[in-house]
């Protein structure tokens, strides 16, 4: 089966909020594979390799500082087309253009409290993945609905 993997955090504000629950049932409702879960108070290091891109934008210190306030839920997710496919679950980064229906569109407002983090590509998820886990946390399983969802 399809191997592709993503990366996902819930940041500190959907912990806070209680929304771990409904945003793991989202993506177990859509189909796709847990592969690894845990939850942590990122470094100020990981918090900053993670989000590495935006170093120079205005925000990045704010985005650092309130992910390093944890708690963040980080997941690992797998199944076919996963990073695409969960990018679309999750919704517009900016809570005012992800439409209903989105993680981002029914819970969040303000676009630094959007929620949850999904990888945008497949080559940053396998950077993502390396950076918020070791290769023993990631656990290989064959759930017995893929049947059902793959044909
Ligand atoms: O991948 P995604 O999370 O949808 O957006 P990015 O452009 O990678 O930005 C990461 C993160 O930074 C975003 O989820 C919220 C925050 N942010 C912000 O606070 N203000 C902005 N103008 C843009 C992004
Ligand atoms: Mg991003």
């Amino acid at each position: 089966h399809c191997t592709e993997r993503t990366f996902v955090a819930i940041k500190p504000d959907g912990v806070h909020r209680a929304l771990i629950g409904r945003t793991i049932a989202r993506l177990e409702d859509k189909g796709y594979s847990l592969v690894a879960l845990k939850l942590l108070k990122p470094s100020r290091t990981l918090a900053e390799s993670h989000y590495e891109s935006l170093r120079s934008k205005p925000f990045f210190d704010n985005l650092v500082s309130f992910i390093t306030s944890g708690p963040v839920c980080a997941m690992v997710w797998e199944g076919k087309d996963v990073v695409a496919q969960v990018r679309k679950l999750i919704g517009n980064t900016d809570p005012l253009s992800s439409a209903p229906g989105t993680i981002r569109g029914d819970f969040g407002i303000d676009i630094g409290r959007n929620i949850i983090h999904g990888s945008d590509n497949i080559s940053n998820a396998e950077r993502e993945i390396q950076l918020w886990f070791h290769s023993e946390e990631l656990v290989e399983w064959n759930p017995n609905l893929h049947e059902w969802i793959y044909e």
